[in-house]
């Protein structure tokens, strides 16, 4: 009897789990919102430049190194190349560095970022990136909830035209900052909710173009029973 009631036991739990995966599978389908990130996209373009040496080396990674390393070292990076979807809500803002300080002195860097081509900025964020005796190392600012002292912001802010991170590095020491990349990562979550627009299928296999996932434009083959409604915006 003993060993049956175990067998018993044991058969609940298998199909607890078993339960319990479907439900969670369940779960990400029917998620009324869809938290997305654009990826990191570095800059393409210095916008202007005070002191840095080489600014452009820090689109890539590569161990060529932007630097500053006098008084005055201010550079604004811009077209990002971001593809925020009109509408989505605006999470936060993540920008990533590479690199290191080096010599007498410990050189940093505030960041900050203009959503409108340079008239307005947000609050800082003060560097910390190590100093070359440890190694070179990347280094994050900001996060997924991170709105950088901006109440919000919104898609448009993040064109080419509008949207530039300023690496200011003016320091009076002798030291350097050595920057082998940045780039930065938008947060932001897509309205799934009403309204939607809503097909009944006459059934077969229909093929839709105009879905709308981000900066993706999937085709996506969809076969239905005759009677079935699907939903789209
Ligand atoms: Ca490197
Ligand atoms: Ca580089």
């Amino acid at each position: 009897m003993k060993i049956i009631s175990n067998i018993v036991r044991i058969k609940k739990q298998v199909t607890a789990v078993v339960v319990t995966l479907v439900v969670a599978q369940l779960y990400v389908f029917v998620l009324p919102v869809m938290a997305i990130d654009t990826g990191y996209h570095a800059p393409t373009n210095v916008v202007s430049n005070t002191g840095w040496v080489l600014p452009a080396a820090a689109y890539n990674s590569d161990n060529i190194f932007a630097i500053a390393d006098s008084g005055s070292d201010v550079v604004q990076y811009g077209s990002f190349n971001f593809n925020v979807p009109t509408g989505a809500t605006i999470d936060g803002i993540e920008v990533s560095v590479e690199g290191f300080t080096f010599g007498v002195g410990s050189r940093q860097a505030n960041l900050s970022l203009t959503w409108n081509g340079g008239a307005s900025w947000t609050s800082n964020k003060t560097t910390n990136m190590p100093r070359l005796i440890s190694s070179e190392a990347t280094r994050l600012y900001g996060q997924s909830n991170d709105l950088w002292g901006r109440p919000s912001w919104v898609s448009e802010d993040f064109s080419n035209s509008n949207f530039r991170l300023k690496i200011d590095a003016r320091d009076a020491t002798l030291s350097t900052l050595n920057i082998d990349s940045v780039a930065a990562k938008v947060y932001y979550t897509l309205d799934t909710t009403a309204p939607y627009t809503s097909r009944n299928v006459i059934g077969g296999s229909t093929q839709y173009d105009d879905w709308y996932f981000g900066s993706d434009a999937p085709v996506i083959n969809l076969t239905t029973e005759t009677g079935a409604t699907i939903f789209w915006r």
